[in-house]
C-alpha cells in the first residue's frame, strides 16, 4: 500500500494519468472520480492491477457525498451511475426499452445482455407499444454491482407542455414506489431527462427533489437515495436549486 513511486491511473475513457501520488488516488476515489475497478499501474510493485488491489477498502473510505438531505436519507455525489453498489440503479431510458446513449448506453454496456433480454420480455408481455413517459419497470442488474435496474422514461423537454414537470416527478415517484414494492432499500438515480432529453438542470432539480421528499415521507422502507451526477458542476447546480424542504 505504498505511497512513494505513485501510480499510473487509466480512466474509463482510456486517458492516462501518470505518477499520481497515493494520497491523490485516495482523494480522487472519495470525490467519485475513480473506482476500485479502475486500472492502475503501481510503480512500487511494478505491476498492473485494479485500484482495489492496491488500496484496501478501509483505507479508501467511502466516496464523499457533496451534500445530504432528508435526515441523511438522500445523498448527492459525483460519479458514474454504473459503478454504484446499491439495491437498484435507475436508468434514464426511452420508451423502446431497447437501449440508447448516455446513461442508458452505459448501463447496458456495463450490465451486459441479461438486462436487454428482460427489457425485451417486458416489451413483449406488458408494453408492446413501449413504456409510457413517467412509468417505471424493474429488471436484473446483470453484471452491474447493483442488483437491479429500474428503467424509467423521462419527458423530452417541450414535448408535453405544462405536463413536463408532472411527468418528471412521476419518474422519481414510480421508481421509488417500485423499489419499495420489491423491498429494496437503496436506490441511485442519474439526473433524468437532463441530457439528451433537454430538461434544464435547474428546473429538474426542483422537481426531482420535491418528488423524492414526498416519496420518502410516505414510505420509510427506503433508507438511501443516491443522486449521482456526472460532473461536480451538475451536482452544484442541483444543490443550489433543490427544494427538499419546500
Ligand atoms: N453516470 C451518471 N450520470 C450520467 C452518466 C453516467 N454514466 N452518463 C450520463 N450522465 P441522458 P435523458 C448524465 O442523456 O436526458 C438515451 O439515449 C448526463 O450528464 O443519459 O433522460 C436514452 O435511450 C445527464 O445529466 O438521459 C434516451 O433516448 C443525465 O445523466 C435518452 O438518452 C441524463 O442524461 C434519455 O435522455
Amino acid at each position: 500500500m505504498g505511497v512513494s513511486g505513485g501510480y499510473k491511473v487509466v480512466a474509463d475513457d482510456g486517458s492516462e494519468f501518470d505518477h499520481v501520488a497515493g494520497e491523490t488516488v485516495e482523494r480522487w476515489y472519495r470525490d467519485g472520480l475513480v473506482t476500485p475497478d479502475d486500472r492502475v499501474f503501481s510503480y512500487v510493485d511494478g505491476r498492473w492491477g485494479r485500484l482495489g488491489d492496491f488500496f484496501d477498502a478501509r483505507h479508501l473510505g467511502r466516496p464523499s457525498a457533496v451534500a445530504s438531505f432528508v435526515g441523511g436519507r438522500v445523498t448527492v455525489l459525483v460519479g458514474d451511475i454504473t459503478k454504484q453498489q446499491v439495491d437498484a440503479v435507475v436508468n434514464a431510458a426511452n420508451s423502446t426499452l431497447l437501449g440508447g446513449g448516455g446513461v442508458d448506453g452505459a448501463i447496458h454496456e456495463a450490465g451486459g445482455p441479461r438486462i436487454l433480454a428482460e427489457c425485451r420480455e417486458i416489451r413483449r408481455v406488458r408494453y408492446p407499444d413501449g413504456l409510457p413517459t413517467g412509468e417505471a419497470v424493474i429488471t436484473t442488474g446483470g453484471d452491474l454491482p447493483a442488483r437491479h435496474v429500474i428503467h424509467t422514461v423521462g419527458p423530452v423537454k417541450g414535448m408535453w407542455g405544462e405536463r413536463d414537470a408532472e411527468l418528471l416527478a412521476s419518474c422519481y415517484r414510480n421508481a421509488l414506489a417500485l423499489a419499495a414494492h420489491h423491498g429494496l432499500r437503496s436506490v441511485a438515480f442519474p439526473a433524468i431527462s437532463t441530457g439528451v432529453y433537454g430538461y434544464p438542470r435547474e428546473a429538474a432539480a426542483e422537481v426531482a427533489s420535491q418528488a423524492i421528499a414526498e416519496a420518502l415521507a410516505r414510505d420509510d422502507s427506503i433508507a438511501e437515495v443516491r443522486l449521482v451526477f456526472y460532473s461536480a458542476r451538475d451536482a452544484e447546480v442541483f444543490v443550489e436549486h433543490q427544494r427538499f424542504d419546500a
